[in-house]
């Protein structure tokens, strides 16, 4: 049952036992069936979308760090999946055993100019996900993930067109029927929306993903709106065309802690930020209510006619969480979110944190009374062990959540399949269970990729086995 009636407003505390352990010998086996996948999203692996607003934000300097600095290949194909999609669905049989695979669709590669549908790439996602299903790989595809065709935007008037307007409810909503009136009879389980939060706060008020606008929190209200609106439009969408489809949204859901564990304020601020980013999407779905916290410490709240309830399952990236402070002498409206573990070089996630990992599981559990799926969960690191240790502390949590808590977890897709473009970061960090040569698009398997394979092979973790 969902818990929304009572809002989740607590003071949190710094916790430092980040990690879990268990006594020596114990093992865990997963449910069957479960989803074993991998994710990736259209534009960080495809490369040549030539129509997206991406392809001409990354090449405005200062938008993508190194971007230029980068080979040619990379910035053109990034990690050529759309060239070498049949052969990388081949190798995740092969090399690791999937049997789930979530991407993105291109929205600017299948429709380049309002109105005309590129039915050649159209009927190719359909073929993809044939050939996925002939290797008893199940498609989980998602409907956007952060690029839209650059036509959406008005040149000379972004800051009123493309998303702040509300145009886009319509034109994604022929998106959505032109693709799932093609592809719904061979996907079953869809995302409507990647991250709508890092979208909306990225993209519109800290200005780091495209289209790197930085407004005040009051002006991302139409923008959540038509977000919420695509989504339940989407969701319709899906359900006319397929019975027993299966739609959620997959939102980051990251926990958020105080620096100072004695700062009752940071406490609070913590408690407040993490409803805003993490829980206020979701809970709209579940409500039809949506809210937008200002810091000014104004809400915004506005009913949504026929959004209540238009989500199947709990999509849920878990990387790690973040811990807030108020600087020292600035009012509390400045507060800085930052990572632990100050001084790495590493780009993210810094800490491996499976204690809020199996707490954010719960919680979604308890909150929305859903089946879940962990949609995205992985670890850029220069030494693969570390990405290795990273899967398998989560796997290993998550089949103790399993089988010793209230959780109905269905399936782990780990972020990510390939190397890939890593948004305003560059190419630099490195999600992949293949590292991808950027000169040349060429992949090699991680032993992390290896370690996966084992263990979807054998169904089950030993936490004596854990690097
Ligand atoms: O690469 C991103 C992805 O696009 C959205 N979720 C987080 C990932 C890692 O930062």
């Amino acid at each position: 049952m969902s818990t929304l009636d009572r809002p989740e407003i607590r003071f949190r505390r710094r916790r430092d036992d980040v990690t879990l352990s268990w006594p020596p010998g114990s093992k865990f086996r997963f449910p069957e069936p479960f989803l074993w996948g991998a994710a990736s999203a259209s534009h960080q692996v495809e490369g040549e979308d030539v129509h997206s607003d991406w392809w001409r934000y990354e090449r405005e300097p200062g938008n993508v760090q190194n971007f230029f600095e980068f080979p040619e290949f990379g910035q053109q194909f990034k990690s050529d999946h759309w060239r070498q999609f049949p052969e990388d669905i081949v190798r995740m049989k092969a090399d690791l055993g999937l049997n789930a695979y979530r991407f993105s669709l291109d929205w600017s590669r299948i429709e380049p100019v309002e109105g005309q549908w590129d039915e050649a790439v159209i009927d190719r996602y359909v073929s993809l996900c044939g050939q996925m299903r002939e290797l008893g790989i199940r498609p989980l595809v998602t409907l956007f993930h952060w690029s839209s065709p650059d036509w959406i935007w008005e040149p000379g008037n972004e800051e009123s067109s493309g998303w702040y307007h509300p145009s886009i409810v319509d034109r994604f909503g022929a998106f959505c029927e032109r693709v799932v009136q093609s592809l719904a009879k061979v996907v079953d389980l869809w995302v409507t929306f990647n991250e709508p939060n890092v979208f909306l706060y990225g993209g519109f008020s800290e200005g780091v993903l495209a289209p790197g606008h930085c407004r005040p929190d009051r002006e991302l209200l139409p923008i959540q709106r038509h977000l919420l609106l695509c989504h339940r439009n989407a969701y319709r969408t899906i359900h006319e065309s397929r019975d027993g489809a299966q739609v959620g949204i997959a939102q980051q859901i990251t926990p958020f802690e105080p620096v100072s564990r004695w700062n009752p304020l940071e406490g609070w601020l913590s408690a407040r930020v993490e409803q805003a980013f993490s829980w206020a999407f979701g809970d709209s779905i579940h409500t039809g209510e949506l809210v937008l916290p200002t810091r000014s410490g104004a809400v915004i709240r506005e009913q949504i006619e026929g959004l209540s309830g238009t989500v199947d399952f709990s999509g849920v990236n878990y990387y790690e969480r973040m811990l807030l402070r108020i600087p020292w002498g600035v009012c509390v409206q400045r507060v800085e979110a930052i990572h632990d573990h100050f001084g790495t070089k590493e780009i993210w996630p810094r800490e491996i944190n499976t204690r809020a990992f199996v707490e954010i599981l719960e919680r979604v559990q308890s909150r929305y009374g859903l089946p879940i799926y962990v949609t995205e969960n992985g670890r850029s690191h220069s030494d693969d062990s570390q990405r290795q240790r990273f899967l398998e502390q989560h796997l290993c949590a998550l089949g103790h959540a399993l089988e010793n808590l209230d959780v109905d977890v269905r399936g782990y897709f780990y972020w990510s399949l390939l190397d890939n473009q890593e948004w305003a970061n560059g190419f630099t960090p490195r999600l992949g269970l293949y590292e991808v040569d950027y000169s040349d698009g060429s992949r090699s398997l991680r032993d992390t990729g290896r370690r996966y394979a084992e263990i979807i092979q054998s169904g089950e973790i030993c936490a004596d086995s854990l690097i």
